[in-house]
């Protein structure tokens, strides 16, 4: 795709609007960069541009002139497709195009991608640090923070990339074509913004789509939706299990090691107990992430020594600090129920656990009923508060706070929480609204915990 001397408008002015506007001015494109929230600064938005003075920046309202004269829109993941100012722009004929599109057109190398509603960044995270340790160039970029746009044009035909590609991301995508692919599993999640289970699962699935047979796509066998679509993919199936033991594949066995199985030959990758990460659902991470890198190319002594060196992803599950005999864990990157359900399955002592948040559509029953006797209070706060409040009843449970702040929440964990107990930052819930993300909430927690 040719970018210089285009007319391009970029939507959204956070962390991807702005490596995208980097990007395309480094390659002669013209760009109106345009935020829909009013409150946004250009003169901010200005700073942060490596040549703002080459951007024209558009804040609130776009008007019909630009719309006319712009030829290419490049969407920030957090623009859904069917927003209506992207409706106009697409009945006015102009082609629209995602970021991670953008960064595919304008880079080199292998891509492994990871998708999945829980799991990806961990996934990632120790598919980047397998890679580092067998390859010279390599990029770890996507959802996990980091736009893919600001790397491609440090990428080489040697390079490797990890990415983390959200379903937002999917939304847009067109040539994109990893090397190798893995779809974690898929529950519901952002059900705003994808309507159904179907849907979502279908753009889950755009990950492999333009994968031919000599690559590889890794899947969860667990999971019914991805087994039954994956017979109609051209990518090679590579499966991971939990649950049994696979002929072609990658499996934890009985006696809790994982084990690879390929052509007729197993190997023993690792037992549990020699990784750093906890919990069914980081043993299929470890295993997805062995099957990538597998296929990616790295050896399977590399792949055994960086695995078992690697350490939990932050946010997810991370134990905090002790304050008079009470564990405080945060586990902001709990944005939605299952991711949660996971955090409080992985708490081992009564606890206190914190929740609410940005309301996406999703039903809270099976996060109250994985609360299993061990929640001893559940202290809400946020948009979902009540909706969540409301499900915990009807499942019988009624030792509920509602606070107005994670300040006022933490003060409430205190008041409650006995020693040996512990406090659980785990919201089933997006921290939009309150947070600018999951990781300011998160960053915000640990600092209140550490300052008790
Ligand atoms: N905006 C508009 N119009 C809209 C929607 C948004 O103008 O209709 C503007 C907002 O006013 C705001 C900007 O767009 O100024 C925000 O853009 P964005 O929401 O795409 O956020 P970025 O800062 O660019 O971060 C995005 C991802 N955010 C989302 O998908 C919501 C980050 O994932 C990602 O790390 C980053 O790109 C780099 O690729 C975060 C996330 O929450 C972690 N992801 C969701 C998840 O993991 O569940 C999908």
């Amino acid at each position: 795709m040719e970018w210089n001397g285009k007319s391009v408008l970029v939507i959204g002015t956070g962390i991807s609007g702005i490596a995208a506007t980097d990007l395309l001015v480094k390659v002669g494109a013209k760009v109106v960069l345009f935020d829909g929230n009013e409150e946004t600064k250009a003169s901010d938005v200005r700073e942060k541009l490596q040549d703002g003075d080459q951007v024209e920046i558009v804040v609130g309202n776009l008007s019909d002139s630009i719309m006319d004269k712009v030829q290419i829109v490049v969407l920030s993941p957090g623009v859904p497709i069917d927003n209506p100012l992207v409706e106009t722009l697409r009945e006015k004929g102009k082609q629209i195009v995602g970021e991670i599109e953008l960064a595919y057109t304008l880079s080199q190398g292998k891509i492994a991608a990871i998708t999945g509603t829980n799991g990806k960044t961990t996934t990632t995270a120790l598919v980047g640090e397998v890679l580092k340790s067998y390859y010279a160039s390599v990029f770890v970029v996507g959802n996990i923070g980091i736009p893919y746009t600001s790397v491609a044009l440090e990428t080489t035909q040697e390079s490797v990339i990890a990415a983390e590609i959200s379903s937002f991301q999917l939304e847009t995508v067109d040539a994109f074509q990893p090397e190798v692919s893995a779809i974690l599993n898929l529950t519901p999640d952002h059900l705003n913004r994808h309507y159904t289970m179907e849907n979502y699962g279908n753009t889950k699935l755009e990950i492999a789509k333009n994968q031919r047979n000599s690559q590889t796509c890794v899947l969860n066998y667990e999971d019914a939706f991805l087994k039954e679509t994956a017979q109609n993919l051209k990518a090679k199936v590579f499966y991971f299990s939990s649950e049994r033991e696979l002929e072609e594949g990658i499996y934890l066995t009985g006696e809790n090691n994982i084990v690879l199985s390929t052509k007729g030959e197993k190997q023993i990758i690792c037992h549990i107990n020699e990784l750093n990460l906890l919990g069914k659902h980081n043993y299929e991470n470890v295993m997805a992430a062995v099957a990538v890198c597998y296929f990616m190319g790295v050896p399977v002594d590399f792949i055994q020594k960086a695995i078992k060196e690697f350490v939990a992803v932050e946010h997810r599950i991370e134990y905090v600090t002790e304050k008079n005999g009470v564990k405080y864990y945060n586990d902001s990157k709990g944005t939605n129920p299952d991711a949660a359900i996971q955090g409080i399955k992985a708490m081992i002592t009564k606890t206190i656990l914190i929740g609410g948040g940005y309301d996406k559509g999703s039903e809270y029953d099976q996060w109250i009923e994985a609360f299993e006797g061990k929640v001893k209070l559940l202290v809400l706060l946020g948009q979902t508060s009540e909706k969540i409040a409301k499900t915990a009843r009807e499942h019988g449970f009624e030792d509920i706070v509602m606070v107005s702040s994670l300040e006022e929440a933490v003060k409430v964990c205190t008041e409650h929480a006995e020693p040996g107990e512990a406090v659980l930052l785990s919201p089933a819930c997006a921290s939009w609204g309150m947070f600018k993300n999951y990781e300011e909430r998160g960053n915000k927690f640990k600092e209140l915990v550490r300052a008790l």
